[in-house]
């Protein structure tokens, strides 16, 4: 049974070649919409906008636009556009059927509201060009025929051009005629593509009951160098010529052993592309959950034949051109104006929402195996740590802890005392995760099922039966969190007391919710089921359901909302929740944490886990890590310790593996390995209130944590393709060696715009060099510098977990610019509940001037009684030593004790003792 054999194959997975099998999966040709809408390549687009039909309304421009049969003029088919002016330099343009034969499907999870509108004005109309300008300085010109739109930035230039290549396509909905082959009224043969009705893959069909409903449009960005974004994938984060292979597909799947540098699909899928030069970037936000494919021309890329350059852009060298795929919806695209890189990451997050603050412990260290085998074997591990002497905040249990895959329940032979468990670890101040699944086993006597059954809760098979699939716990189905009620009934799931064992320190994994079905169509669910939808009056057959084609993509969103809601319900929304997802769509970052899935000990998995963080970082979703270690295979000992250094700077750290992997907790490398990892781990936690106040600041500013060089330095062409590098902030650059024994590695430190210094943070000391540098490397060595100009929070007391390092004080690290000065930020509140929408934080600046050091809050309204206090001011680079130092807090003044360091330029200001919980103010003299 094929069920049985990728069980097999699952376990057998760490041994063998480490190969993904391309045949479970489509290709383009092989994808019905995709091999006939990437064909279409008309010389003209037949879409043409009927200028009597203009009508502009507050921030809305709608009009007609028409389908015309080039040779005979006549009107084929009708359709109603919509342009609107959005706040914060946006627009959007959604292009619908005029009268459609059913609702098509509209994205419905990936928007956080209603977006805010911006002021709209037709400003002229002549030559059969409209334009319009919004209230920012940026306007739109529509060529009415063929339709194109122009979207100009406030230069002057045009930054987006939407069907500049005629490929903006709707299929319109169709009754199914019985006549293909015979004629028409009007004597024409009746014809349909192949597939039109149904379609076959590797013995499964698609039964496709609406016919043809796919939707295409091409963007061109002229004068970009690159294009990014669309994760997940595992090439590089700058985005590459697709025509001589596959375009990058949009479409989650649960790819066992799945490939590096591929645009072949994965878990993840989020529809927003950015194109950058040093001018200006600009982006589009696809709005769109059916399944997507996306080609890419970099027309400045060597292998894109120049007279396809010439032919297509007049000569013009610079540009790239995407074109977005669908199988179903209505074209629905933002334009995101920029300028800045920096300005489209906000513009989409603005649309898609940030992530809120999560709760501190899940941004320390995270101790996960497939499996922890039983109540004992999670004592020992949790016990491994204090005896190593390394900071850790939770332990996770994966799928063998529940009673046989039955989610909501424990296998009571291994985990009989679940409270007792939790209590254990959270009097160390450690909390437990434990994984939650989608699939829900189909046995009599289990409650879900029972319950789920009953009621009619789950999805069903295009006969409008319960759809029963293959997952873990054999024989499954899948609730359909399309309908509230489903929603409702899950989240009682998680009450404490219909979970028992489970308290506010038990926090959840959701995983396989692509989702994920063993014997579905490429491994997931068949996209004929259907899913709930709001009954309404005259809406039946076709129209009384959507399919899983139309919401494949935002399934696993719907499922993480849910556990979310469930989350907050148990604590009568007082503790933040904390939850891992596997699959991602547009608006994640708004739930859950993210992980790389289920890659490889090899050196380039690692490698592959920084683009992939750093595009879903800019894609809205930051908290994002890899299994350190690699799920499948063994790492040795050089490679586990580069991937904990590598891990220690990645916004989730967490270290996981395949069950039949070795075990291979920290203490089992040799004493030497042992301290490289525990270094690598005390590092992180030194940082932790850095990375905390990064996510603060994230959910103020909706910008990335973790972001590319060119965010910070747009105009140094040398970051647009650098992306084994990366950002904490504007404030730390992470070059992890990524490398199998290397000497010394090569990175890139950026200056040329800002004449900025970046100080190695092992010594304090500025390196001389700018550019492209050769930095020689030991094991021990991570590759970390702070940018001059910067202030950044350490705390360096070694804890067991972070919630013992609530009160512990603060290493301030001063780093200097050209000017002597340096600036940063502080956030500190309880680290778990919502008590600081009540303004009970600090968010606290510092500012460095040679005369004075200042702490001050940036809400003045806000406080919270922190007992941390500062018991070391380091600073780094500096020219001219303060002769004497002193406190100024809560009207007393104090003394302080100066040493100068290295060459006499790293100053150290010892134990200030200022308390944080207040502001305050140390004074130099010279
Ligand atoms: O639940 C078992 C695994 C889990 O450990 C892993 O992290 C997930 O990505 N899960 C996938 C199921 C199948 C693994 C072959």
């Amino acid at each position: 049974m094929k069920a049985l054999s990728l069980l097999l194959i699952a376990a057998l997975g760490v041994s063998g070649a480490f190969a993904v099998d391309r045949n479970n999966f489509k290709t383009c040709e092989q994808s019905g919409f995709c091999k006939r809408l990437r064909a279409f390549k008309p010389e003209k687009s037949q879409y043409t906008l009927n200028v009597d039909s203009v009508f502009v309304h507050g921030n809305v421009f709608s009009a007609e636009v028409v389908t015309v049969d080039l040779e005979k003029k006549n009107i084929l088919w009708r359709y109603a556009l919509r342009l609107s002016a959005l706040a914060d330099g946006t627009f959007r343009v959604e292009m619908d059927e005029a009268d459609p034969l059913y609702p098509r499907y509209r994205t419905q999870i990936a928007l956080e509201d209603e977006p805010k509108g911006d002021g709209l004005k037709l400003i002229s109309q002549e030559n059969g060009k409209l334009t319009l300008a919004n209230t920012q300085g940026h306007k739109v010109i529509i060529t009415t025929e063929p339709l194109k739109i122009e979207f100009v930035d406030h230069t002057g230039e045009v930054a987006v051009v939407l069907n500049e290549n005629s490929q903006l396509v709707v299929e319109p909905l169709r009754v199914k005629t019985e006549k293909i082959g015979e004629d028409d009224e009007q004597g024409n043969a009746v014809e349909e593509p192949e597939g039109t009705w149904g379609e076959n893959f590797k013995g499964h069909h698609d039964s496709k009951s609406r016919g043809n409903e796919g939707v295409s449009l091409d963007v061109a960005f002229p004068g970009a160098n690159h294009v990014y974004g669309i994760p997940e994938h595992t090439d590089n984060f700058y985005l590459k010529t697709t025509t001589s292979g596959e375009p990058y597909r949009l479409y989650n799947l649960d790819v066992f052993e799945y490939e590096l540098d591929s645009p072949m699909a994965i878990y993840g899928a989020v529809p927003v592309l950015y194109s950058h030069s040093a001018k200006r970037s600009s982006g589009v936000f696809w709005h769109n959950s059916a399944e997507t494919w996306v080609d890419i021309v970099n027309y400045s890329e060597g292998n894109v034949v120049s007279s396809l350059v010439n032919f297509v852009t007049g000569g013009q060298k610079q540009r790239v051109d995407a074109r977005f795929i669908s199988e179903s919806g209505i074209v629905d695209i933002f334009v995101l104006l920029g300028e800045k890189p920096a300005d489209v990451f906000r513009q989409y997050t603005t649309l898609t929402g940030v992530a809120p603050i999560p709760p501190k412990f899940s941004l320390a260290y995270h101790q996960s195996r497939w499996n922890y085998n039983d109540e004992a074997d999670v004592r020992a591990v949790d016990d491994g740590f204090d005896q190593h002497d390394i900071p850790a905040d939770t332990l996770w249990l994966d799928i063998e802890y529940t009673d046989k895959k039955k989610y909501f329940t424990w296998d009571v032979e291994r985990f009989r005392h679940p409270t007792e468990m939790v209590a254990n670890l959270t009097a160390k101040g450690r909390k437990l995760v434990v994984i939650i699944d989608p699939h829900i086993k189909r046995e009599a006597g289990y409650f879900v099922h029972e319950d789920c059954t009953e009621k009619g809760y789950y999805v069903k098979n295009k006969d409008g039966n319960d759809y029963e699939g293959w997952c873990w716990p054999g024989s499954s189905s899948y609730p359909d969190f399309f309908n509230p009620e489903v929603t409702k009934y899950y989240v009682e799931r998680y009450r404490y007391e219909n979970f028992p064992g489970t308290s506010k320190d038990v926090h959840i994994w959701n995983d396989m919710n692509e989702p994920s079905v063993f014997n579905g169509p490429e491994i997931t669910m068949p996209k004929d089921c259907r899913h709930w939808k709001p009954p309404q009056d005259g809406q039946d057959g076709l129209a009384a359901y959507w399919e899983h084609r139309h919401v494949h993509n935002e399934y696993g969103q719907w499922y993480i909302r849910a556990t979310q809601q469930g989350m907050l319900a148990r604590s009568d929304g007082k503790y933040r929740p904390f939850i891992l997802t596997r699959s991602t769509f547009a608006g994640t970052q708004r739930y859950a944490a993210v992980w790389t899935g289920d890659n490889a000990a090899e050196w380039g998995f690692l490698q592959a886990s920084v683009p992939m963080c750093i595009s879903l970082a800019t894609a809205g979703i930051s908290f994002c890590g890899s299994d350190v270690g690699g799920f499948f295979k063994n790492p040795d000992a050089e490679l586990m310790t580069r991937w904990y250094q590598a891990g220690a700077y990645q916004a989730f750290f967490r270290a996981h593996s395949h069950i039949e992997t070795k075990r291979r907790e920290p203490w089992l490398f040799d004493a030497t390995t042992l301290a490289r990892i525990r270094d690598a781990v005390r590092r992180r936690y030194a940082l932790l209130d850095f990375w905390y106040t990064l996510f603060y600041e994230h959910m103020i500013d909706g910008l990335p944590v973790t972001r590319p060089l060119f965010q910070e330095f747009p105009k140094e062409e040398a970051t647009f393709t650098i992306d084994n590098q990366y950002l904490l902030g504007d404030k730390l650059l992470i070059r992890p060696v990524l490398e199998q024994g290397v000497t010394s590695v090569k990175l890139y430190l950026p200056a040329k715009e800002t004449s900025t210094l970046w100080y190695d943070v092992d010594s304090y000391q500025v390196v001389t060099a700018n550019g492209w540098i050769n930095l020689d490397v030991t094991i021990t060595k991570i590759p970390v510098y702070q940018r001059g100009g910067t202030v950044v929070p350490r705390k360096e007391r070694v804890r067991r977990a972070s919630a013992l390092m609530a009160n512990d004080p603060y290493t301030l690290v001063v780093a200097l610019d050209a000017n002597n000065t340096a600036r940063g930020t502080v956030y500190i509140d309880d680290g778990e509940t919502y008590e600081y929408r009540s303004n009970k934080y600090i968010y606290g600046s510092f500012d460095y001037q040679p005369t004075a050091f200042t702490y001050k809050f940036i809400n003045e309204d806000a406080n919270y009684p922190t007992r941390s206090w500062v018991e070391r001011i380091v600073i780094a680079g500096i020219k001219n030593a303060p002769k004497s130092a002193k406190l100024v807090q809560g009207g007393k003044q104090t003394p302080l004790q100066m040493t100068l360091h290295r060459g006499n330029d790293v100053l150290v200001v010892r134990k200030p003792a200022a308390s944080m919980a207040s502001p305050w103010e140390i004074q130099f003299t010279y």
